[in-house]
C-alpha cells in the first residue's frame, strides 16, 4: 500500500519499500512525438493511458511521465504545451490509483502535475532551479535528482569532458540532495544520468562505480534503457532492439546497489528481476 511520507527521509521506506533487497520498476511513458526510442506512440492520451495500465499489469511500481524529449537536440516545448500532454494521462492513471513521477525539468509543470496527482518529481535538471524544490517543500513531495552537465539535458550532448566523471556526478548529486532535504524536501533519490553528456567510458565508469554514489545513502535509479551507449557495446543500432542490452546494464547495476530502474520494457525487467533475486540474496 502507498503511503505518503510522514517525515524528512532519504530511503524507500515512505513508499512501503521496505527491504533493502527490493528493486522497483519505473516504467517510462513519453507523452511525446519525438523521445529517442518511442517518440509518437503515445502522443494521444488514450493510448498513453492504456499504456501506463499496461507498464503497471506487468510489474511497474511506478510510472514516470514526461512530456519533453531529453534527446540530445530535441527541440524545447513550451509549458502549456507539456502540460497539455502529460496533465490529462496523469489525472487518469493517479486516480486509478498508479504511483505516478513526473519527468520534467520545469517547476511549473512539476506544481501542475502534483496537483494533478503525481507523487515524484523526476527532475531532470538536478535541482539546479530553486524553484523546484520550493514546490518540492510546498506539496511534500520527494525528488529524483538527475545529473546533467547542463540544466537543458537536451543540451548536455555539448558539454565536454569531465576531470572525473565519477566524482564529478557524486559531488554534484551529492550537493543538490543535501540541500534540497536541508530545505524540506521529503525525500530524494540520485541518479547518475547515463547518456548525458557522457561517453561510452563515462557510462561504463558511471557503473562499474556505481557503489560511490549508492554510499551517499540515498536509493539510487538508474536509467540505461535502449540508449546509445548500450546499443554501442551491444553492436545495435535500432534503439527499439535494444532492451536486452539493457537488462544487462541494468543487472550490473542492482549488483552495485541501484534500487530503481527506469525501463521501457516492464515485462522483460520484470522476468529478469525475478531471476536475479532468486538467485543473488547476497546484496
Ligand atoms: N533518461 C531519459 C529521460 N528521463 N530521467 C531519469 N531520472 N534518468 C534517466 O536516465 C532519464 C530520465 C531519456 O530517456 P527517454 O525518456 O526514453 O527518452 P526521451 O528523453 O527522448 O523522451
Amino acid at each position: 500500500m502507498l503511503t505518503a511520507p510522514t517525515e524528512s527521509t532519504s530511503d524507500l521506506r515512505q513508499w512501503g519499500v521496505d527491504s533493502p533487497d527490493d528493486v522497483r520498476l519505473v516504467g517510462i511513458l513519453n507523452v511525446t512525438p519525438d523521445s529517442f526510442s518511442d517518440g509518437g506512440r503515445y502522443l494521444d492520451p488514450a493510448r498513453a493511458v492504456e499504456h501506463g495500465r499496461e507498464l503497471v499489469a506487468q510489474g511497474a511500481w511506478a510510472v514516470d511521465v514526461g512530456g519533453e524529449s531529453t534527446r540530445p537536440g530535441a527541440a524545447s516545448v513550451s509549458i502549456d504545451e507539456e502540460l497539455d500532454r502529460i496533465v490529462p494521462v496523469i489525472t487518469q492513471l493517479a486516480g486509478d490509483g498508479v504511483f505516478v513521477s513526473v519527468d520534467t525539468r520545469r517547476p511549473d509543470v512539476a506544481e501542475h502535475a502534483v496537483l494533478a496527482g503525481a507523487r515524484l518529481i523526476n527532475d531532470v535538471g538536478g535541482l539546479r532551479d530553486p524553484r523546484m524544490v520550493e514546490i518540492a517543500v510546498a506539496h511534500s513531495v520527494s525528488v529524483v535528482v538527475m545529473h546533467s552537465p547542463t540544466a537543458d539535458p537536451a543540451q548536455a550532448h555539448r558539454h565536454r569532458g569531465y576531470d572525473d566523471v565519477v566524482a564529478d556526478v557524486v559531488e554534484f548529486v551529492a550537493t543538490q540532495a543535501a540541500a534540497a532535504l536541508a530545505a524540506g524536501v521529503p525525500g530524494i533519490v540520485v541518479d547518475p544520468g547515463l547518456g548525458f553528456g557522457k561517453t561510452l567510458e563515462d557510462n561504463v565508469r558511471l557503473i562499474t562505480h556505481l557503489d560511490e554514489l549508492t554510499a551517499l545513502g540515498h536509493p539510487v535509479l538508474v536509467g540505461a534503457s535502449r540508449k546509445r551507449f548500450v546499443g554501442t557495446l551491444a553492436g545495435v543500432d535500432d534503439a527499439a532492439d535494444r532492451d536486452v542490452a539493457t537488462i544487462a546494464a541494468h543487472l550490473a547495476a542492482v549488483a552495485r546497489g541501484a534500487r530503481l530502474l527506469r525501463v521501457h520494457d516492464v515485462a522483460a525487467h520484470t522476468q529478469a528481476l525475478r531471476v536475479w533475486t532468486a538467485i543473488d540474496t547476497r546484496r
